[in-house]
């Protein structure tokens, strides 16, 4: 199981069979995915929201009279008295896994679905795989018995934002590449999927008032042909997202990695020229400038659509990176747009350099980059009232290169292999903040090396279930040695759901 659980108990060698499973769930939206999650893992799965409609699995190749009665009943409720004792979190939930029956107890449906992820990752895929002599690659094998150890999960995660921050703009990943990067999110229970969605090569959004920003989306690095969510795609996106529990995130980034837009609108920029489109990967060189009175007017366009389109509480507006601008500009900029955010009703995040700019309460800072000459800058906007994520370059950048000869990623924060995703501790970041101040966690995956989903995923994983398990596990319950076993384990359900992952001498694979 990754990440690893609150409170596992687990009756030593105890196993239980399921010749099928009979899903019965509050709703049918649940229930429905929750055979989805078990029936991809070969599981014999029909499903209902009362135990008397337990329909046909959703395939049709199994129905419930096939099941013969033996079917193990797998029991979804809502439940106040779930998850580890005493705990009052939102997400928390509690599996039993018993040979009389399966149940998931939960207070919220995001808890039940956890608990349907937990089981999902106890199903053994290869052996099953193995012995129904499938195809290499078709390890989950043909639906039919699988075995199950018994267990108890009392569980619940240790911060409340756990994402991964996806760049969407360096190359191009469509509707189709993006719903995969959700399922893999969720899968390791992750609720943020922060999306990357403007720089300097690329306009990757639909800006309905904006419509002439479509012509920045043909681009990337490199070149090539390329392209942007539809306001309908964006839509679609975050239902897919949200009856999984991902909550999108947009980025808009600004003031600076603003060259798309400027490409554009020679309005925006100081003598009145558009610049020219950019395909390579330096950064900090675009910018917008405060006085120019086209700026705020195109801010509040962005940022109201942005807005407008979300159903997530957030809108992150960029920030990083101006290498051109004094500080004091810069700030104006970071209170307008924080502004603008706020008066749309959604709560603004910003890269860490937000810290240098006016902070109100409840602002969120994304700390990146270890820069110790901004610490106290950071302690001070945390007095103030913001609060943290932690993507420390150097053990959340996902696109760092695993070793120095990898073929993939870059250098600028070292190199971050999977034990240096996982070895970090988020209080200890930023040395004098308050821990009190971490909001929480997320990967990053910038995408100027990587062009294809395998490179991507190969990228994600299995670093991503590291961070993920920082975000959800307390300190007391992590250790790398079971974690890297556990990867190891996790492996052959990758390969059924074709996820390329990074195959690093820090695991034994065999
Ligand atoms: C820094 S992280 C950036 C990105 C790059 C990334 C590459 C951050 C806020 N800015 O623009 O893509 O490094 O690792």
């Amino acid at each position: 199981m990754i990440p690893w659980p609150t409170v596992v108990e687990a009756p030593e060698g105890v196993q239980v069979d399921l010749p099928a499973v009979r899903v019965v769930a509050p709703d049918d939206e649940l229930a429905a995915l929750a055979a989805e999650q078990l029936s991809a893992v070969g599981l014999v799965v029909a499903y209902g929201s009362q135990d008397a409609d337990v329909a046909v699995n959703a395939d049709g190749a199994v129905n419930t009279d096939g099941t013969d009665g033996s079917a193990v009943v797998f029991a979804l409720r809502i439940d106040e008295a779930a998850g580890p004792a005493g705990s009052d979190n939102a997400e928390r939930y509690t599996l039993r896994v018993a040979a009389g029956g399966i149940e998931a107890l939960a207070p919220e449906r995001v808890g039940l679905l956890h608990a349907v992820r937990t089981l999902r990752q106890l199903v053994p895929v290869s052996e099953t795989g193995a012995e129904t002599g499938d195809e290499p690659g078709d390890a989950a094998g043909a639906p039919g018995p699988r075995t199950v150890p018994a267990v108890v999960v009392h569980d619940a995660p240790r911060y409340r934002w756990r994402g991964l921050s996806f760049d969407v703009v360096r190359h191009w990943f469509d509707r189709d590449d993006i719903r995969a990067v959700v399922d893999l999110v969720a899968a390791f229970k992750l609720r943020v999927l922060h999306l990357h969605l403007t720089d300097d090569q690329g306009w990757r959004i639909e800006i309905p008032s904006r419509p002439e920003l479509e012509k920045a989306s043909d681009n990337q690095v490199g070149g090539g042909t390329a392209g942007f969510l539809t306001v309908d795609d964006y839509r679609e996106l975050q239902a897919y997202a949200a009856a999984r529990f991902v909550t999108i995130v947009p980025e808009f980034d600004m003031p600076g990695h603003i060259n798309a837009a400027t490409h554009v609108y020679g309005a925006l920029t100081k003598d009145g020229v558009a610049t020219d489109a950019y395909d390579g990967i330096e950064v900090g060189f675009s910018r917008l400038w405060f006085d120019n009175p086209a700026t705020e007017p195109f801010l509040r366009d962005v940022i109201g659509d942005l807005a407008r389109m979300t159903d997530g509480e957030w809108v992150h507006v960029g920030g990083d990176e101006v290498h051109t601008m004094e500080y004091d500009e810069f700030a104006r900029f970071v209170e307008l747009a924080g502004r603008i955010v706020r008066e749309h009703g959604k709560t603004p995040v910003f890269w860490q350099e937000g810290a240098r700019g006016p902070v109100e309460p409840g602002t969120l800072l994304q700390y990146w980059e270890p820069k110790g000459e901004e610490f106290d800058r950071f302690v001070a906007a945390a007095r103030a009232g913001a609060r943290f994520i932690m993507s420390p370059g150097n053990h959340a950048y996902l696109d760092m290169k695993y070793t120095p000869e990898h073929a993939l990623g870059l250098a600028w924060a070292g190199h971050v292999e999977l034990r240096d995703s996982y070895d970090w501790e988020p209080t200890e970041v930023i040395s004098g903040l308050p821990a009190g101040a971490v909001e929480g966690v997320e990967g990053a995956v910038w995408t100027e090396t990587l062009s294809t989903r395998d490179e991507l995923f190969s990228m994600l994983l299995p670093r991503l279930g590291a961070v993920a398990e920082v975000a959800w596990t307390a300190p007391s319950g992590k250790d790398w040695e079971s974690f890297r076993a556990r990867v190891s384990a996790q492996a052959p359900a990758w390969r059924t759901r074709g996820w390329a992952f990074h195959q690093t001498p820090q695991v034994d694979w065999s």
